[in-house]
């Protein structure tokens, strides 16, 4: 098995400024901090782990590339690409779009590499190169739409790559299954309208961002059915998450039949992270990763390539993403130094309430909405 594996020096250079969540602001007492929640010293010490743990000698470097500007432009607007482009050459620079999202000055190219890492991964899966990979990028891509970033998020990293997949190397359908704990509006909006590609968003309900990610966003013209969210109660953990992946998200993917499965891959609905209310845990994170492998052995050839999305603990984000490179290369899972305090906690046991969020969210692609009160969780 040869398992691909991109990061980049650059990467850990995203400037994310001196705020916190919010930029700083001495009028309402945001105080600046060294550390913002998404400071790429999380993703940096994921990749350090990668190495100092040895997995890294057994991957197959791939060297990402920047996106060209043909390729960010296959999803987004002309507007958007020269904004960024603009402010990124401001000495300070700018934001991707909802003022939460500071890059520093050269952020356009680190976006733009992040965007490509992801194409030269995903390139790689479809000719056959490599078994599958990790796609180690920064910054994030999935809450960016179309025509703005925000939440972090330039360029649509996924939603790039999968483009490319299906302009550059021929592919009719591709699926992208988004287990970042907050909604991939960003991808869905992008596809929203596009039977090729099947959006599946696996987030906490209301999480980020506000009033989205509904089970009844579900595409519209000739994409309606392609767009399929399974919002879940706060306090899921291994068993919820593992029930959703079996329950929901498979049958849709069965039904689908993709010929390439694209993971968007946060690491924020885990145990620790300071930004969702989440209990999933490295091994719950290796499993989920096994059932994806296994499904798209069955589906697809083996052809899936996972993208890095958020995970903000930099405590336990290292250790999730290890437990999933594990898995790739079919190594056993091994406890890691948090497993006594996060496996204890109850997330390994599946709730009625849980249960019954996922068979709410189980949904065929193509096929219409549902009915229902958007606003209720838990249906019986
Ligand atoms: C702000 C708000 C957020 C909250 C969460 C994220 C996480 C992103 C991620 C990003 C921005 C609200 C600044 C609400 O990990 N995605 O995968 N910002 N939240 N209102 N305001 C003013
Ligand atoms: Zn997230």
């Amino acid at each position: 098995m040869t398992i691909g594996y991109v990061w980049n020096t650059v990467y850990g250079w995203v400037d994310t400024g001196s705020g916190s969540l919010f930029p700083s602001d001495a009028t309402s007492g945001l105080q600046p901090i060294a550390h913002h929640l998404a400071h790429p010293d999380t993703k940096r010490r994921f990749h350090e782990l990668v190495a100092v743990s040895g997995l890294l000698d057994r991957l197959r470097e791939v060297r990402a590339l920047p996106a060209t500007e043909t390729d960010i432009l296959r999803v987004h607007t002309a507007e958007h690409l020269a904004r960024i482009k603009a402010e990124s050459l401001l000495p300070k620079g700018g934001d991707a779009g909802d003022g939460c999202s500071p890059f520093g000055k050269g952020g356009y190219e680190i976006a733009a590499l992040s965007a490509g890492g992801a194409i030269q991964l995903v390139s790689q899966v479809v000719a056959g190169t490599i078994d599958t990979g990790y796609a180690l990028v920064n910054p994030p891509g999935h809450h960016a739409t179309r025509a703005s970033g925000m939440g972090f998020c330039v360029f649509n990293n996924v939603s790039v790559a999968a483009a490319y997949a299906k302009e550059v190397l021929g592919l009719e359908r591709v699926a992208i299954v988004d287990w970042d704990v907050h909604h991939g509006n960003g991808t869905q909006d992008i596809w929203y309208s596009d039977p090729s590609v099947l959006t599946v968003s696996l987030h906490q309900h209301l999480c980020f961002p506000p009033n989205s990610g509904f089970r009844e966003e579900r595409g519209s013209g000739a994409g309606a059915g392609y767009s399929i969210n399974i919002p879940l109660p706060p306090g899921s953990g291994d068993a919820a998450y593992l029930h959703a992946l079996e329950e929901a998200v498979f049958p849709a993917l069965r039904a689908f039949r993709p010929e390439l499965i694209i993971v968007a891959s946060g690491f924020d609905a885990s145990m620790m992270d300071p930004l969702a209310r989440q209990m999933v845990t490295s091994a719950g994170f290796a499993q989920l990763t096994r059932r994806m492998l296994d499904l798209a052995a069955d589906l697809c050839e083996g052809k899936i390539a996972f993208v890095q999305e958020g995970g903000y603990s930099p405590y336990y984000v290292p250790f999730c993403g290890v437990a999933v490179l594990r898995e790739l290369l079919g190594e056993p899972y091994e406890p890691d130094p948090y497993t006594p305090i996060v496996s204890t906690q109850g997330g390994d046991v599946l709730l009625e309430h849980e249960a019954a969020a996922v068979r709410a969210a189980v949904a065929i692609p193509g096929t219409p909405a549902g009915e229902g009160d958007p606003r209720a969780i838990t249906v019986g």
